[in-house]
């Protein structure tokens, strides 16, 4: 035994030698002032070194150089992130967190790094502590709420919330426990619940793995403070990984799961289990084991699911997928390709490609339309091995539906039971009352296709790799085949001559032609962005607003250069000959540029980065008549994204600037307004920033639903456990991606504006706001939902509550809810942090006039 006071002793002893130490001191000092002036040399990489070995030394003057440290350490990591030098940049880190455990500035800086880099749950862990250290750090907060719904994704609060679901697991999952299953794992324990629900019941053992560390560490804090610390083993590994008697000690009678999606095998659920089959569950109860002790066979839960599908017309749906107009702003889109999102089911599995979305189907702007009833797609039985296994050679699966209705087909929409026992099962249906979202299999064919009722549809069902695909790829009419699907094979023009029709056969052919250049021509874009492009009101007001800009800069060139000469002559001046310069910044894919472009006497820079997005952009040039020097793509010639907006050449300033501002998501881009005030300064006398204001308007709003998608609700526990205050740390203010129009909820005031952000004057712009509203009827306000109305130019204006837009809007939801009666005044907080905005509500007792 080493003698426990020796220690301390000889630590004290070493301690007074070293500060007694006159070379130390030496040592000391100078590596300060050489790092001092390594620094004063921008030499951040030897001054970091210096005061590593400094402080090291004499910890005594790390709060005297804490600032300088942290700015070094700043320096020199910008500089090892530049030049890509990874390893070093975080070894720099930890070498600092060494010195300062507890710094949060230096612990989320890390977090940024992490996160840019992709470790996205590492950065989490960062800005976490950052915040935990100082709650009141508002960089930290802001990074924290950005990565928290990565890191814990909202369902896990709408499915904590669902009773229904969870008493529904709960008594599955007990009732295998008291008929003999009594060794339990839960694959996929989020927080734990499941795993509790088993113990609780009695089971003897129970494990539980989670492959995200954040879910993981959550469910250990989860299980300790129910109590179960001792008797719920929780490993941090995906089941793939696990091993009899590595890490569990034996085979189990009962496997737990719910790692289904919406496309229920989205999250791998036959891989899992065709493994727990193999390695982690004993023996199914089947032909021998037809009547042994359920101890000694194993089952899971959910024992199976029943997949239903159905053809929908949706022209939400529609409107993300394709492109539905011929023109965008003054641009004839005819020669731009096939461009399309690339959420596809092509019958050739391609890994780049996700098979579906997912979307609440009942939530859908504009609703949509059934064109066939729901079928059954697939059955699967996940206490048969055999079939799990078989799932992939099955073969594709042909199904013929009737048409029920005249529409377009969008979309095959997806949504299964998952049968947990002989007696129970949850449905995910779009008519259930659930939180579910379905999975949507988007149609891509260019032109529309129009069924009729008496048509058939037919649908592929297969699951050769990990996905279930759908597949709609004929509609059989009057007798005759349609494929749907576009490449025309010799199959195809077969069953067409076989019917005889000439002119069939030639636009077949036609068609082949075209079909063949289209893969060519190929251009996938994200869903926003194909949204967008068909966002007509965005394009044609940039359009008037451009053409507003370019008419009003070439008029005062003409004054400037004599007055009575029209525009038309001007163009021949060696000054207002001038071309104007416009630079579009937009993040993704932007036509803006073009648009620009194709007013005449503009030369456009174009930031989009792709190689395929540029060629696109080059044909609708050539096809626009806009001649090809007009055209730049500016990131081209840049070596960082640093120099971004420098001006096109030294002579000349930008006529405009186009800033993308606001997110799909519904949240004003970041560092905004620190690009408009760089803009500003480069552009010349008259430029223009495009938008020049954004105005946010939001309404006070009594929303349930928000709230269940935004923390645990109630005082009650969980199924007798105690879990929200865990996961509700986790809980962000801001929700984003919602859809206003469909959203359930009480309107509780007119629309007030909350904030203006002036782009073309920065300094005008306050950061703290007061405003008043008045309740309109009786309610909680529980949510404000905000979006913006964005001033292109004067009075040309786009609104991103508009239905057709690309945006989604954001909602701050309150902290507590606030109980107002009609006609009471609320006075509204409204706080803009860098790109963040926050909002505190309170009744206002002495009502007055809106400021
Ligand atoms: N989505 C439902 C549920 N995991 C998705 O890390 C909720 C969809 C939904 N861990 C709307 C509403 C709702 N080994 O924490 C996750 C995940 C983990 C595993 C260990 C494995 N093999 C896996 C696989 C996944 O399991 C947890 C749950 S999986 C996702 C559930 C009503 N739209």
């Amino acid at each position: 035994m080493p003698n426990a006071t020796a220690r301390p002793k000889h630590g004290r002893r070493a301690r007074r030698r070293r500060r007694e130490d006159p070379a130390r001191n030496e040592l000391v000092s100078s590596s300060l002032e050489s790092a001092q002036q390594c620094l004063f040399k921008q030499d951040y990489g030897t001054a970091f070194v210096h005061y590593l070995l400094a402080l090291n030394l004499a910890p005594v003057f790390k709060d005297f150089a804490r600032e300088s440290f942290r700015f070094t350490l700043f320096k020199w990591a910008e500089e090892l992130d530049s030049v890509g030098r990874i390893q070093e940049l975080f070894d720099s880190y930890e070498q600092a967190l060494e010195l300062f455990p507890a710094d949060e500035v230096i612990l989320n800086s890390m977090g940024e790094h992490l996160f840019r880099m992709g470790f996205r749950d590492e950065a989490a862990g960062h800005f976490h502590k950052a915040l935990k250290l100082r709650p009141d750090y508002p960089e930290a907060r802001e990074n924290f709420y950005r990565v928290a719904n990565w890191l814990v994704e909202r369902w896990h609060f709408l499915m904590l919330n669902d009773h229904g679901r969870n008493r529904k697991y709960q008594q599955a999952i007990q009732k295998a426990v008291q008929s003999g299953c009594n060794t339990v794992l839960d694959i996929g324990t989020g927080t734990g619940i499941l795993g509790m629900c088993a113990k609780k019941a009695g089971a003897a053992e129970v494990y539980a793995c989670e492959l995200s560390k954040t879910m993981y560490e959550l469910a250990c804090e989860v299980v300790a403070a129910n109590g179960m610390d001792g008797s719920i083993k929780l490993l941090h590994m995906k089941s793939l990984e696990m091993e009899v008697p590595r890490d569990i000690p034996h085979r189990v009678s009962l496997v737990v799961t719910e790692t289904v999606d919406a496309g229920l095998f989205g999250e791998g659920i036959i891989e899992s289990l065709i493994h727990a089959w193999h390695h982690l569950l004993l023996p199914p109860q089947r032909g021998e084991n037809e009547f042994k002790d359920p101890s000694a066979t194993g089952r899971v839960i959910p024992a199976g699911a029943t997949v239903f599908g159905m053809a929908v017309e949706c022209m939400e749906i529609r409107r993300h997928h394709r492109l539905c107009v011929s023109e965008v702003g003054s641009l004839s889109m005819a020669a731009a390709g096939e461009l399309r999102s690339p959420v596809s089911c092509s019958s050739e599995p391609d890994d780049s490609m996700e098979p579906y979305t997912t979307e609440r189907l009942s939530r859908l702007p504009g609703g949509f339309k059934a064109l066939t009833e729901p079928f059954t797609a697939l059955n699967i039985d996940f206490n048969n091995v055999q079939e799990l296994e078989g799932l992939s050679s099955r073969e594709v699966q042909q199904i013929r539906l009737p048409v029920i209705q005249e529409g377009e087909l969008d979309a095959l929409a997806v949504w299964f039971q998952l049968h947990l026992d002989e007696e129970s099962s949850l449905s995910t249906g779009p008519r259930e009352d659930t939180c579910w979202e379905q999975a949507v299999y988007p149609v891509h064919s260019t032109r529309g296709f129009g069924l009729k009722p008496h048509d058939e549809l037919v649908v592929e069902v297969s699951c050769r790799d990990a996905y279930l695909r759908l597949c709609s790829v004929a509609v059989i009419r009057d007798g005759h085949e349609i494929r749907l699907d576009k490449h025309l094979d010799l199959q195809l023009l077969k069953s067409i001559s076989n019917a005889n029709p000439e002119a069939e056969l030639c636009s077949a052919l036609a068609c082949l032609q075209t079909d063949q250049n289209q893969t060519k021509d190929l251009c996938m874009l994200e869903c926003s962005e194909m949204a967008l492009l068909n966002h007509q009101d965005y394009h044609q007001g940039f359009c008037s607003a451009m053409a507003k800009l370019i008419f009003q800069l070439r008029s005062k060139c003409e004054k400037r250069s004599g007055g009575n000469s029209d525009l038309g002559e001007c163009v021949n001046s060696t000054d207002c000959g001038d071309l104007l310069y416009v630079l579009d910044v937009s993040e993704g894919f932007s036509l803006l540029s073009l648009i620009a472009a194709s007013q005449g006497h503009v030369k456009a820079y174009s930031s989009v980065e792709k190689n395929k997005q540029q060629d696109v952009l080059r044909r609708l040039a050539h096809s626009n008549n806009i001649p090809e020097q007009r055209l730049e793509f500016w990131l081209n010639h840049m070596e960082d994204e640093q120099g971004m907006l420098q001006r096109p050449s030294r002579e000349k300033l930008w006529s405009a600037i186009i800033l993308d501002c606001v997110e799909t998501c519904g949240l004003i881009r970041q560092k905004l307004m620190e690009k408009a005030s760089l803009a500003r300064c480069l552009l010349e006398e008259g430029g223009h920033i495009f938008p020049e204001r954004i105005v946010v308007h939001g309404m006070l709003v009594e929303s349930d639903m928000l709230l269940l998608e935004s923390a645990v609700q109630g005082q009650e526990p969980t199924l007798g456990f105690n879990i929200a205050p865990f996961i509700n740390q986790f809980t962000v203010p801001v929700h984003v991606f919602l859809d206003f129009s469909t959203l359930e909820c009480r309107r509780l005031s007119e629309s007030v504006e909350l904030f203006v952000l002036d782009l073309m004057n920065t300094n005008a712009n306050y950061t703290n706001r007061e405003v008043k509203v008045q309740a309109t009827s009786a309610g909680r306000v529980t949510a404000i939902p905000f979006w913006y109305h964005i001033f292109l130019y004067q009075e040309i204006s786009v609104s991103t509550l508009s239905q057709r837009s690309h945006w989604k809007q954001a909602a701050v939801v309150l902290q507590q809810p606030l109980q107002v009666r009609a006609g009471d005044w609320v006075r509204l907080a409204v706080k803009l942090y860098k790109s963040t905005i926050s909002i505190a509500a309170h009744i206002d007792e002495a009502p007055g006039p809106m400021e």
